[in-house]
């Protein structure tokens, strides 16, 4: 085991809204210094600014995890922060339900940028660092990665590309001292991920939830993250499907009224 008197540093894209936001509050509450990346600088800020004022370690980074470039210099900007213990790759999402004969593919290709592509760079940029520091990376997956339904093809296609990203790094990384964690979200309810798939159409956005009683919260999620990387090293929680209890699989989900 090694011995270390900083707090450990826990890197998270995606972080200024949703499961992404929530996580970087758990895992500061945790003890973590966390590093917040997103594109959108201003609520990046602010988060940052809510967990300093907690007495908590923050930084933010604005960071567009498709821009390969740009992640290979944030790389470069995390030398001064020494070892990172855990990377939640969360960056991603969902744009449109068309079906396979109608969907726009500039939106297919979008969300293997961010879903896929983005967690891979973030992953290379990071991954001797977070050997170094017998680390953890987690990728946020979804239950789209693991079953497909009619109008998610693009997204699902994105979501199993992350699953196998993850499925085969651990194979790769066996013997190396880190752990590859997956986290599949069924529905969560989030101020943004309906909203974005609905390309802005709040009560469309708002429909997908109708009638579900709970839910899961970004809360939910990041609590089971922070749960899943604080196992002791040798335990490696492989893939963990998270749904409400009103959602028994992509297709079941009971609604009242
Ligand atoms: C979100 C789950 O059911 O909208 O990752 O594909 S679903």
């Amino acid at each position: 085991m090694r011995t270390r008197t900083a707090a450990p540093t826990a890197v998270i894209t995606g972080a200024s809204s949703g499961i992404g936001a929530a996580t970087a509050r758990h895992l500061a509450a945790a003890g973590y210094r966390v590093v917040l990346t997103a594109r959108r600088e201003d609520r990046l800020h602010a988060l940052t600014e809510e967990l300093t004022a907690a007495g908590h370690q923050a930084v933010a980074y604005a960071l567009d995890v498709t821009d390969r470039a740009a992640v290979m210099t944030f790389a470069v900007f995390l030398d001064e922060y020494g070892p990172i213990d855990v990377l939640v790759n969360n960056a991603g999402g969902a744009i449109g339900t068309e079906t396979v004969a109608t969907a726009d593919p500039a939106d297919w290709r979008t969300m293997y940028d961010v879903n896929v592509l983005g967690t891979l760079n973030v992953t290379q940029a990071l991954l001797p660092r977070l050997v170094k520091a017998e680390g953890t990376l987690v990728v946020l997956s979804s239950t789209a990665g693991l079953a497909t339904y009619e109008g998610g093809g693009g997204y699902v296609a994105a979501k199993h590309g992350a699953h196998v990203l993850a499925e085969t790094l651990r194979l790769e990384l066996c013997g190396q001292p880190v752990r590859v964690i997956e986290i599949a979200p069924g529905m969560v309810r989030t101020e943004g991920f309906a909203l974005t798939r609905y390309r802005g159409d709040q009560d469309k956005a708002d429909a997908v939830y109708a009638g579900v009683a709970d839910p899961l919260t970004a809360d939910d999620i990041a609590e089971t993250i922070t749960w899943a990387v604080s196992r002791p090293p040798h335990v490696n929680v492989d893939l963990l499907v998270v749904r409400p209890r009103a959602q028994a699989s992509n297709y079941k989900v009971h609604r009242e009224g």
